[in-house]
């Protein structure tokens, strides 16, 4: 994988709050502003491991405002806390995927040992007002163990993924706990309107407060573009472009995930070259699905069933001279990446369940606003309330998929500016940035309840 920090993807999140540490991904874009301006300490997990418990390295590392401290994880706490627990209980859960839910008491035991390691390390390195911002599902219960470790400061939690209703959250055992945990914060931020409703039913029936606000997540629009501009126009995407011999451009980014409708895409893709055998040999889908979690069962499983649709779609309609699907499993420097989006006359998002999804917003970020592509994005993202002006989907209607395609694909100039320029509009408002500064107005403007 490319480590230059234009290209630093981790096809991950990954707990702490380092995801991708000063790479370039939305939420390392968001929070950069808002740490930029004060002294800030970036607390979080290296992503590397460490045998020895007691041994393990602390990496610590300056850069202007900001101190950078990380540290390893065990291999027992990689497995069991973070594959296991957060990846393998928490993450099927939260995107209503109960069947795909393995719980172990071990496990869910060695997710509360490890953020007691992570509330131990942190509460050494604090200074007493510090204003802390802890993110996402692997640290739940991190508020709770900060409090009861004499914390007494401002604690906010955002979460990036959906939250359920209590129909299904209840399915957790102990699922009063973790709501305990969080509940110790000032503030908790969730994606969506629906992510709001359904976690501040679940502080309800334990008689739990807590106080939810909805505050999706932006990217930065305006060096999104520049990058995407600038891609372009660069050799090595005007080589890869050569190579699609006049086509059309259909274009998915995703981690290889379930939530993502990886297969349910290929599926719609292939009604569009059955139902509308006029695009067959006219347009090429190129899907970017660098591996991710490649440690859990389902994701392994996932991935086989994509290599064999793939094939079996590209052996049903490929000719000698034309394969309908280009397809990786690896990662692409974002710096190839922008420019694709904006090349592509149609971005195909189609999860089964997201938080917020950021490619939707980075594929409208990076299109030519004389000549605009068209976003077909699901229902079911978080991003889907934000931008009712794409072709809006169901993942499960293979058919419907097929007719957003057609749509987007046939669809004059007018209509295709109209409806980014709206989209486009959103983007910028709602920015990373704004995203940040947003959540830390709100938790300021709360008097600390502990
Ligand atoms: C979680 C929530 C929420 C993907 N492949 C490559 C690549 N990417 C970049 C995309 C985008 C990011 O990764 C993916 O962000 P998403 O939002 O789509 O999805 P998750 O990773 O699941 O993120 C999600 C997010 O947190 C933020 O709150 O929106 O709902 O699940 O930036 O461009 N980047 C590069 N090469 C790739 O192959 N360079």
């Amino acid at each position: 994988m490319d480590g230059a920090p234009d290209h630093c993807f981790q096809p991950d999140t990954c707990p702490g709050g380092a995801y991708a540490a000063r790479g370039g991904g939305g939420l390392t874009v968001g929070l950069y502003d808002a740490i930029q301006t004060k002294e800030t300490l970036w607390f979080g997990w290296s992503g590397q491991q460490h045998e020895d418990a007691a041994k393990r390295p602390v990496q610590q590392e300056q850069v202007g405002n900001v101190n950078y401290v990380t540290f390893d994880l065990t291999k027992r706490e990689y497995d069991r806390f973070y594959l296991n627990f957060s990846n393998g209980v928490l993450w099927p859960l939260c995107h209503y995927r109960t069947n795909l839910i393995r719980y172990t008491r071990e496990d869910c035991d060695a997710y509360y040992a490890a953020n007691e390691v992570f509330a131990d390390r942190l509460v050494g390195l604090l200074e007493p007002d510090d204003t802390i911002w802890i993110h996402d599902y692997h640290l739940f219960p991190l508020g709770r163990m900060l409090r009861d470790r004499g914390v007494k400061g401002r604690i906010g939690f955002f979460l990036h993924i959906p939250f359920p209703p209590w129909s299904v959250a209840r399915l957790l055992p102990k699922l009063d706990m973790l709501l305990a945990g969080m509940a110790a914060c000032d503030l908790i931020g969730v994606q969506t309107p629906e992510d709001e409703t359904n976690l501040k039913g679940c502080f309800e029936a334990y008689g739990l407060k807590a106080a939810v606000e909805a505050v999706p997540i932006g990217i930065d629009p305006v060096s999104f573009r520049q990058q995407a501009i600038e891609s372009a126009a660069s050799e090595e995407v005007i080589k890869i472009v050569d190579t699609l011999d006049g086509t059309r451009l259909i274009i998915g980014v995703d981690r290889l995930d379930y939530s993502k409708g990886l297969p349910e895409r290929m599926k719609g893709f292939a009604a569009l070259l059955k139902n509308y055998p006029e695009h067959r040999g006219q347009v090429t889908f190129l899907q970017v699905t660098p591996v991710s979690r490649g440690g859990v069962e389902s994701y392994r499983l996932l991935k086989e069933e994509l290599d064999g649709l793939v094939g079996t779609i590209n052996g049903a309609y490929g000719t000698p001279d034309w394969v309908p699907i280009r397809y990786t499993t690896w990662p692409i420097g974002r710096h190839i990446l922008a420019g694709l989006y904006r090349m592509a006359d149609v971005g195909f998002v189609t999860p089964l369940r997201d938080g917020m999804n950021l490619v939707a917003k980075e594929f409208i970020a990076a299109q030519d606003e004389d000549d605009p592509g068209v976003l077909v994005l699901s229902r079911f993202a978080g991003a889907a309330p934000e931008m009712p002006e794409a072709l809006l989907i169901n993942p499960l209607d293979a058919e419907g998929m097929a007719d957003a395609l057609h749509i987007g694909l046939t669809m004059d100039v007018e209509a295709r500016h109209a409806a980014w320029s709206a989209m486009y509009g959103e983007v910028s408002r709602n920015t990373a940035g704004s995203w940040s500064k947003q959540f830390l107005d709100s938790l300021e403007a709360i008097s600390p309840c502990h």
